[in-house]
C-alpha cells in the first residue's frame, strides 16, 4: 500500500513482515444453566488456570453477563473457543464462548 510520509517510495516497497499479529479474546457467555463447577473445570481445561483463577473468572461472568478468558492469535483463539464449545455441548450444556476483536 502506497502511505506518503512513511518513507517509502511511492508503491515500490512492501511491508516488511514483522508486525504484532492482531489478537482476539475468547469470552465466555454467562447462561442460567451451565453449572458453576463446570465453568471453572473448562477454564482449567482449556485456559491453564488454576482453580482460584478459574473461580474468579466463572464468578465475574456469572455476575457481569460475560468476561475474558484470554487475548490469543486469531487461530488459537477460534480454536480455543470452539473447543470448549464442543465439550459443553458433549456434556448438554449451553455454555457459550466466543471470540471478539481486541
Ligand atoms: N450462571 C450459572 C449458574 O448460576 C453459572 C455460569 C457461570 C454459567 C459462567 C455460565 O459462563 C458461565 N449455574
Amino acid at each position: 500500500e502506497d502511505h506518503p510520509g512513511e518513507g517509502g517510495l511511492a508503491t515500490a516497497e512492501a511491508k516488511p513482515a514483522l508486525k504484532r499479529p492482531p489478537m482476539y479474546r475468547v469470552v465466555l457467555m454467562n447462561d442460567d444453566y451451565t453449572p458453576m463447577d463446570f465453568v471453572v473445570e473448562v477454564l482449567m481445561i482449556f485456559f491453564s488456570m488454576d482453580q482460584e483463577k478459574a473461580t474468579q473468572v466463572m464468578l465475574a461472568v456469572h455476575t457481569q453477563g460475560k468476561g475474558v478468558c484470554g487475548v490469543y492469535t486469531r487461530d488459537v483463539a477460534e480454536t480455543k473457543a470452539a473447543q470448549v464449545n464442543q465439550y459443553a455441548r458433549e456434556n448438554k450444556h449451553p455454555l457459550l464462548c466466543e471470540v471478539e476483536t481486541v
